[in-house]
């Protein structure tokens, strides 16, 4: 079936919950090889209006190939959402993207391990008509500042795009969201880079797509908390050009919802950090 990454208006929403990493339930369920478990939260995530699903089956000790086929094997014929393969394990990738019948989303690639690993991920990513997620961390770590971030960025579409012959629209980059409740004074603007990367990204790389993982900036935080953060963040985001967000829709309300006052909260929290604020648990 034709699938399109775009959504018109913008963004496209990638569920968070079918991943082991982000939720609890899922994690048990996989281990105790429960794979209506597994199905049930899938269709969960479908029923909130979600896009696409990101899958993640990774699990230390467990046969991660085999749990992505197990779990896909099913999934396919009853989920009709696009999905999204997160895995840092080329074979895992390879394994999904060989039993998916549409074109997937891989998530992802970086430069953390060099070029080949790299070259890797994109001849996969050509051979399968999968789109690619691009994070922007190399061998020196994850690009803190906008420069770097755009530094990556453009590493990466030479060789995604100029070195492989994908398409721009096939990259997505993911110029990385930080967590609030870290309290690492080096990251206090990095709220606001994100966004500058975004929009700069944007800029610079004509036709590429953008995402982050929203969840990630309200880590820890208490559940109402979490809920405006995510959401004044989330629309402060696709205002400088965000494409996509891996979300959990159960946690986002439009800004018309919110008080002026929440918002005025979330963005000081956000772009001015400050661990005496009443936010923080
Ligand atoms: N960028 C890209 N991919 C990603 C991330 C990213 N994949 C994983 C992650 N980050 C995005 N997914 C989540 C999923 C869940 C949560 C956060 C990010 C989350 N979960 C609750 C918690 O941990 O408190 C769930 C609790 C539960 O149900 O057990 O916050 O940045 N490309």
């Amino acid at each position: 079936s034709a699938q399109t990454l775009e959504q018109d208006p913008p963004p496209f929403y990638i569920g968070e919950r079918t991943n082991t990493n982000g939720s609890r339930l899922f994690r048990e369920s996989l281990l105790a090889d429960d794979i209506d478990g597994l199905i049930d939260i899938a269709r969960e995530q479908q029923l909130t209006g979600v896009h696409a699903l990101d899958l993640c089956v990774a699990y230390t000790g467990r046969d991660e190939v085999q749990d992505m086929r197990n779990v896909l094997s099913r999934l396919v014929t009853q989920i009709t959402l696009p999905l999204v393969i997160d895995s840092t394990e080329i074979p895992v990738l390879e394994a999904a993207l060989q039993m998916y019948g549409g074109r997937g989303i891989i998530n992802s690639i970086n430069l953390e391990d060099g070029e080949d690993r790299a070259d890797a991920i994109c001849r996969l990513a050509k051979r399968y008509g999968a789109a690619l997620i691009a994070l922007t961390i190399d061998e020196q770590g994850m690009a803190k500042d906008v420069p770097r971030k755009v530094e990556v960025a453009k590493r990466l579409y030479s060789i995604a795009v100029e070195r492989h012959g994908m398409r721009p629209q096939d990259l997505i980059y993911d110029p990385l969201t930080f967590t609030l409740g870290s309290g690492d004074e080096a990251m206090k603007d990095a709220g606001i880079k994100t966004l500058e990367g975004i929009r700069r990204i944007k800029e610079e790389l004509p036709g590429v797509r953008t995402v982050l993982g929203l969840s990630n900036i309200s880590f820890g935080l208490n559940p109402k908390s979490r809920r405006v953060l995510n959401s004044v963040f989330l629309a402060d985001a696709v205002r400088e050009g965000l494409d996509m967000a891996i979300v959990n829709l159960r946690h986002i309300v439009p800004l018309a919802q919110l008080s002026e006052d929440d918002i005025r909260y979330a963005r000081n929290l956000i772009y001015n950090r400050g661990s005496e604020n009443p936010l923080f648990d």
